[in-house]
């Protein structure tokens, strides 16, 4: 899953594709190097970011999802009813919900859903995470969402951790250590890890323009791990660290 960020706030490319001719190309661009799903998004969901009205996230998604959606599977990244039924009527046919709140419009609308845990908002979520126990809470959260989209006729559901909302860095990595817990769920597992904070302080403080490396190594654990799909924002190189290591041939032909 490749990211499209139509925001000028987004924590490591916001404001790049903020004109919607410019993110339709970088959209394009993911295709070409191979993402089967592009993620548009209107609203940073970044620590401290500030909500974005219903109406002005519409305008930034809506023809953006439009001009893809004729190329490749788009989802929209939101938390917002009226945006999520806007996308799906532009073309988007899964809802990336860092809310995990919006199955009746999947249910509505016959598209997919990815309920993603969060705990708090982004406004405030970084303040004081706390868990007893981060890997039975999120599993359990996650496990009851979807079976609750799955009864309301949900025929596609995802489930995702949610690395860097309300969690420290010891809880990302809690969570990434035992993605095979919650690939026991039962539904297909995403996750994000892509240039995120934590991979910042295990870099010893790369600036978020410098965690490739750190997001290669962490999206292949993910994969290998069990996680279906990886969110990204650097698709060509994700792909070519993914085959290397999930398709036998590559080893063997290597050795
Ligand atoms: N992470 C971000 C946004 N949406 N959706 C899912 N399912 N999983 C994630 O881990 C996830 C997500 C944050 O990354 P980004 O979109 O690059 O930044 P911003 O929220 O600042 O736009």
């Amino acid at each position: 899953m490749g990211v499209l960020n139509v925001t000028p706030d987004s924590f490591s490319d916001g404001g790049r594709y903020f004109d919607a001719g410019t993110a339709i190309a970088h959209g394009l661009q993911l295709v070409a190097e191979g993402a089967d799903v592009v993620d548009v998004g209107g609203e940073s969901t970044r620590p401290g970011a500030r909500p974005v009205d219903a109406d002005e996230e519409r305008r930034r998604v809506v023809p953006v999802i439009a001009a893809l959606a004729p190329h490749v599977r788009v989802s929209v990244d939101t938390r917002k009813v009226a945006v999520a039924e806007a996308a799906v009527d532009a073309g988007a046919t899964l809802v990336n919900d860092v809310s995990a709140s919006l199955w009746p419009v999947a249910a509505a609308r016959g598209v997919g859903w990815v309920a993603m845990h969060m705990q708090g908002t982004p406004e405030t979520m970084q303040v004081r995470p706390h868990y007893d126990d981060v890997v039975a809470e999120v599993g359990a959260l996650l496990a009851e969402r979807a079976a609750t989209a799955r009864a309301a006729g949900v025929e596609e559901v995802w489930v995702d951790p949610g690395i860097g909302f309300g969690k420290t860095g010891a809880h990302n990595l809690a969570l990434l250590r035992e993605l095979r817990r919650l690939a026991a769920i039962g539904e297909p597992l995403l996750v994000g890890t892509s240039r995120k904070g934590f991979l910042g302080q295990l870099t010893g403080g790369a600036p978020v323009g410098d965690r490739l490396e750190a997001s290669l190594a962490t999206a292949v654990w993910a994969m290998a791990q069990g996680a279906a799909m990886v969110r990204v924002h650097d698709v060509a190189p994700t792909l070519q660290a993914a085959r290397l290591v999930g398709e036998d041939v590559v080893l063997q032909e290597a050795s």
